[in-house]
Order: C-alpha cells, then structure tokens, then sequence
C-alpha cells in the first residue's frame, strides 16, 4: 500500500521535499493524535520552531516489568558513603557522570547548572579545611537545633570530613541563578532549585550505575565554595559530592527504605 499523502499544514513530505516536520502519515509509526483536540505543537508554533519526532522503542509489557524489577534492584543497593577508598578514578568517569546529569529536565530548558570537578590535593585540602570550620560551628557550637541533631544522632555524623581529601574527586555542583550570555546580559533561569535537584539525582544515579559511590554532601553554608573554586556570581553552590570507590569494609547505617505503601498514594 502505497503512504497516504500527509495532511499536516507544517509537513514538507506532503510536497515530497524532505523530512517531515511534525505528524505525518506517511511515516510508519507515527500518527496525527485523534486523542488532542489541541495537538503539541500546533502547526504555527512548529513552523517557527524546531520539532522532531520522538519515537522510542514501545516495548511490550511483561520486558518493561522486567526493566523496571532490574533496576529498582540495582537503585536499591545504593548507599550514601562516607569512608571512600582513595584509589583513583578516570576523569572520564567522571565526565560521563556528568554528562548524565546533564540530561535532566529543567526549567524552559535552561539547564541552570555547572559541574565543578576537582582532583588536586591543595584544593581538596581547602575545601576540607573550610568545610570542617562550618560544620563544627554546626555541631560544637549548637548551630543546628535540639530537634535536628536528634535526627542526626543514629547517623552518627560529626564535623570530621575527612572524605573530602580522601576520595579521589570532589565534584560540587552549582545552581545558575541567572544566565550571563556571551554579551553580558543577563537572563533569568527558572526553576533552579528543581532542575538541580533532578540533575542532583541522575548524577548519584549514574554514579551508582557505573559502580561508584558518593555522599550527598551540603556543608550548610556553603558559600566558601564559591570563593575556593573561583565560581562568578550568578552561581550558587548546590551540593558537594566526594566521588569514589567505598573503602573496602566500610559501614554503612541499616537503615531500611520506607515501603511503597508509605511513599505511594494511588487513587
Ligand atoms: N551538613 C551536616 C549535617 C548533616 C545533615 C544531614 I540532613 C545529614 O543527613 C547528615 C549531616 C554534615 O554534613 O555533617
């Protein structure tokens, strides 16, 4: 049977001159939505925006189940470390991590964030040192309140940091609050907080994934990281993640992850 001809007002195919732009009938897996009465793009937004299709491979239920099994398994073994072994690790690993991390949604596709990385002793030194004078502040001096150290107390955390100079990269990831185009100006990011979150979770997700460990670290406050990285001053400092292998034997809490039937509300 021969392709139907394309009927949307934005397909270059129906005059056979090209790729088609958006829903077209005369390729095979894609359809106009009878289910949208405002179908995503409309044409006048598609002829003056770029669009693509997007067709990812439908798989079947029974594999997607097996997927999903497979890798909440994997996502379950993960845990937060904080004794790393000071092996190193390719920076390329690192890379990729963060080219993962990269993938996140965020806000009007902004991706609001910087990745900086960090394998040199003297600076590792620094943060370590700067981070170790905040937190004792936290825990010596009573910064944090009754309620939170008693939170905190089975964990057992204290101002020592000393992972900051042993694994082998410290990786903080800053929030862009504003964009500063290559003229100077600048343009509002939206969402930051949200983006970098996301962004935040898929880095620790490629970590995991790659058989690397890290530690969701905010050494609350945590401008000094500003100041030893030499970030500008549209970005703030997110998260701080020492990136490593555990150290062989390391413990970690037995915590348990609450189950779905605390986490989930299906209606
Ligand atoms: N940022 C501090 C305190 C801390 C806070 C939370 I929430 C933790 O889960 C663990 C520690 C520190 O890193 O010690």
């Amino acid at each position: 049977m021969p392709p139907e001809r394309c009927t949307s007002t934005v397909c270059s195919n129906a005059s056979g001159r090209g790729t088609p732009t958006v829903y077209c009938s005369t390729m095979s897996n894609a359809e106009p939505p009878p289910l949208y009465e405002h179908p995503y793009p409309s044409a006048e937004l598609a002829a003056d925006h770029p669009f693509i299709g997007y067709r990812p491979e439908r798989l079947d239920d029974a594999t997607m189940q097996t997927r999903a099994e497979t890798f909440h398994a994997g996502m379950e073994k993960r845990r937060s470390v904080r004794m790393f072994a000071a092996d190193a690790v390719p920076r390329s690993l690192i890379e990729s991590a963060i080219a993962t991390a990269s993938t996140a949604p965020s806000g009007a596709h902004k991706q609001p964030w910087t990745f900086v990385a960090t394998d040199d002793p003297k600076l590792k030194a620094d943060i370590r040192a700067a981070a170790e004078e905040e937190e004792r502040t936290n825990y010596l001096d009573n910064r944090m309140n009754a309620e939170w150290q008693e939170a905190l107390a089975p964990l057992g955390t204290d101002h020592h940091k000393e992972f900051l100079t042993v694994a082998p990269w410290l990786v903080v990831l800053f929030e862009q609050r504003y964009e500063v185009r290559s003229n100077g100006e600048q343009r509002k990011n939206y969402y930051v907080k949200e983006s970098c979150g996301i962004a935040a979770g898929m880095f620790i997700a490629a970590l995991h994934h790659m058989g690397l460990a890290t530690l969701t670290h905010t050494p609350s406050p945590m401008a000094f990281l500003t100041k030893a990285l030499g970030r500008p001053a549209n970005e703030r400092p997110f998260v701080l993640f020492p990136v490593g292998h555990p150290l062989p034997g390391t413990l970690v809490p037995d915590i348990k992850r609450k189950p779905l039937d605390q986490v989930a509300v299906f209606m």
